[in-house]
């Protein structure tokens, strides 16, 4: 059986490629979770995607990670910077958990500098556009398998 991967998004990313160009780039979340599922296939491993603008959502999501994944790769927008709760979700699961954030982070706002995510994260990804997606499934193939 092929170990899988979840790739969770959180608020607004559902807009990508249709707005900030500018900051996020213009592939859509589509293309994004396309390109990663091609690539899963060349390593051996099966993605699965969601993305949710609400909070439970995302911690129910990673609940269910608990009996399926062998790793998440997590953006979790705005609430990187806000969520203990998902902090707390991501403390309850035992795989692998990557953080990508689409632009570099620590170029920004000061508000956008603190991760609660990171507290839990293998590893942390940001300023590589979305590429940073498929780079943090690369290593999710080399830690895994
Ligand atoms: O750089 C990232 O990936 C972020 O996680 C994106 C979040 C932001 O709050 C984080 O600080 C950094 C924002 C996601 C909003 O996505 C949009 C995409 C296109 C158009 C509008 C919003």
């Amino acid at each position: 059986m092929t170990k899988q991967i979840l790739i969770l998004n959180g608020p607004n990313l559902n807009l990508l490629g249709k707005r900030q160009p500018e900051i996020y780039g213009h592939d859509t979340l589509e293309d994004v979770v396309a390109n990663c599922s091609v690539l899963a296939e060349e390593l051996g491993l099966t993605v699965t995607a969601a993305q949710s603008n609400h909070e439970g959502d995302i911690i129910d999501q990673i609940h269910s990670a608990r009996d399926t994944a062998a790793g998440i790769i997590i953006n979790p927008a705005a609430f990187t910077h806000t969520s203990v709760a998902i902090l707390d979700a991501l403390n309850a699961f035992d795989g692998i958990v990557l953080e990508v954030h689409i632009s570099n982070v620590h170029k920004r706002e000061s508000f956008r500098h603190q991760s609660y995510v990171s507290l839990r994260a293998d590893g942390v990804i940001a300023g590589f556009g979305v590429e940073g997606y498929t780079l943090a499934l690369r290593r999710m193939a080399s830690v895994l398998t």
